[in-house]
């Protein structure tokens, strides 16, 4: 998992070609890992956000990706690390050892299902208890057993419509069955054995433009389907390799589809895949994707990006053009007075994280020099001191609490020394007011100063 040497001085050099922009960038919204095929899901006034993990290390040049990560946001611009929340181990029944790809995840009668695919091996489901799981396996099989053909049964995607949960899946066709009350068993008397193929038609689906000559329709994969305004929309990648993101309506959740035209254009720093990932939040509608910028153009190492829009008046879907700013404002302040999760990010430029059972999840792989910053954070009428959850065995460091940004002004400069565990450590800080950015710049000597869990400030 550890970042190799070469790959930390290749990511460094990447991200100092974005320094001049970090200020206003927010895009990609994770930094620590890369990951790609973006899967919001709204629950109880939080955004939990599933995404594919695109390995450090690739391997035989290909898609490098064990397991599935979760992070989470009431602001849109601060983004919590829940970790790797299920992994291909979690499925007993796949001799998989690659090919964790493009899930979803939807809550019924107090269970979280997250449908996953293994590539070449169908899609599975998970449960868990809360959005963060643990999931387990509740089936110990396949929840898809062939649409035509295994290797094109990927990137699910779930909706629920007036009590009846719809599986959408599949590259390069469009399958669906209808899920039982349970959502981990399907209704076997429609289509094929329960399964229903989409008609891909050019109406449908637009019409393919030539990519090989064999696929009539424009639909390549990564379905997202949802409803807004008794409207359905299936949103997807679309032409072939490199992907578009196009999108397709319909008066019902199965059909018919008309073709709606693109969404998101080829643009340099997209990868030669893109996927789509599409909500309403707090009054503001938000359409996820993934880049491949933040590695500097590999399109097996991605990272996923967001953009706000507007829905044109009749409810169709704008060009929307991929960008470094991304989410320009935060829907909400963090407050400070509650201690926040050190892995609660906005940018951070250097760090990992990492977790266990005891600790949770923590930043780690904190060389001198490396940052982490949050935004709108609501100081009120003041704080004086800044407390932190730190644990080392080497000989420390500092964090020190900077306003605004990286170069901002110093708040105050906590030393961190062995701590022999998780230890608190606190320093004084200069009075800070109102609704700022702050930035905790890590200080040190060579190599790695301490892991970071936790961070408070108080009145
Ligand atoms: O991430 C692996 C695969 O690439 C996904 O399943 C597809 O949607 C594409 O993004």
């Amino acid at each position: 998992m550890k970042l190799q040497m070469t790959n930390r001085i290749a990511s460094l050099l990447v991200l100092f070609s974005l320094a001049p922009l970090f200020g206003l960038a927010q895009n990609p919204i994770i930094q620590t890992y890369f990951t790609a095929d973006p899967a919001p899901m709204v629950h109880d006034g939080t955004v939990y956000l599933y995404t594919t993990h695109d390995e450090d290390e690739t391997v035989d040049n290909f898609f490098t990706m064990y397991n599935w990560r979760c992070y989470s946001t009431t602001d849109m611009v601060n983004w919590t690390d829940h970790g790797a929340v299920a992994s291909l181990s979690d499925f007993a029944w796949s001799d998989k050892t690659n090919g964790a790809w493009a899930p979803q995840c939807i809550g019924r009668n107090g269970k979280f299902y997250l449908y996953c695919p293994i590539h070449g091996d169908g899609i599975g489901v998970l449960v868990a208890d809360s959005p963060t799981g643990p999931f387990r396996d509740p089936l110990g099989h396949r929840l898809i057993v062939d649409s035509e053909n295994i290797w094109h049964d990927i990137d699910p995607t779930v909706f629920i419509d007036d009590g009846q949960a719809y599986l959408y899946w599949g590259n390069p066709a469009l399958f669906y069955v209808k899920l039982n009350e349970d959502m981990i068993s399907y209704d076997k008397s429609i289509g094929n054995n329960g399964i229903v193929a989409a008609e891909m038609t050019k109406e449908a689906f637009g019409e393919n433009e030539g990519r090989d000559g064999q696929h009539i329709s424009n639909y390549t994969e990564g379905p997202w389907i949802y409803k807004r305004n008794s409207l359905y929309y299936m949103v997807y990648a679309a032409a072939g390799i490199p992907e578009y993101i196009a999108y397709s309506t319909a008066p019902s959740a199965t059909g018919p589809w008309t073709y709606q035209g693109f969404i998101m254009k080829r643009a340099d720093h997209l990868a030669f895949t893109n996927h789509p990932g599409i909500i309403d939040y707090k009054g503001n509608s938000y359409f996820f994707y993934h880049t491949q910028e933040l590695s500097g153009g590999e399109g097996f190492k991605r990272s996923v990006s967001v953009e706000q829009f507007n829905y044109n008046p009749d409810g169709t879907i704008p060009l929307i053009a991929p960008t470094k700013e991304g989410v320009k404002e935060s829907v909400a302040n963090l407050n400070p007075y509650k201690k926040v999760e050190a892995e609660t990010i906005a940018w951070s430029e250097g760090v990992k994280t990492e977790g266990n059972s005891k600790t949770g999840v923590y930043v780690t792989q904190i060389n001198n020099g490396d940052f982490i910053k949050v935004k709108s954070v609501d100081f009120g009428a003041g704080a004086k001191k800044f407390e932190a959850g730190v644990a080392t065995s080497s000989k420390g460091g500092q964090i020190e609490v900077r306003l605004n940004d990286v170069n901002g002004q110093l708040l105050g400069n906590c030393k961190v020394k062995n701590t022999d565990g998780w230890k608190k450590t606190s320093c004084k800080l200069t009075k800070v007011e109102g609704i700022h950015d702050i930035c905790f710049v890590f200080k040190g000597n060579d190599g790695q100063l301490f892991n970071f869990d936790w961070w408070k400030f108080k009145k």
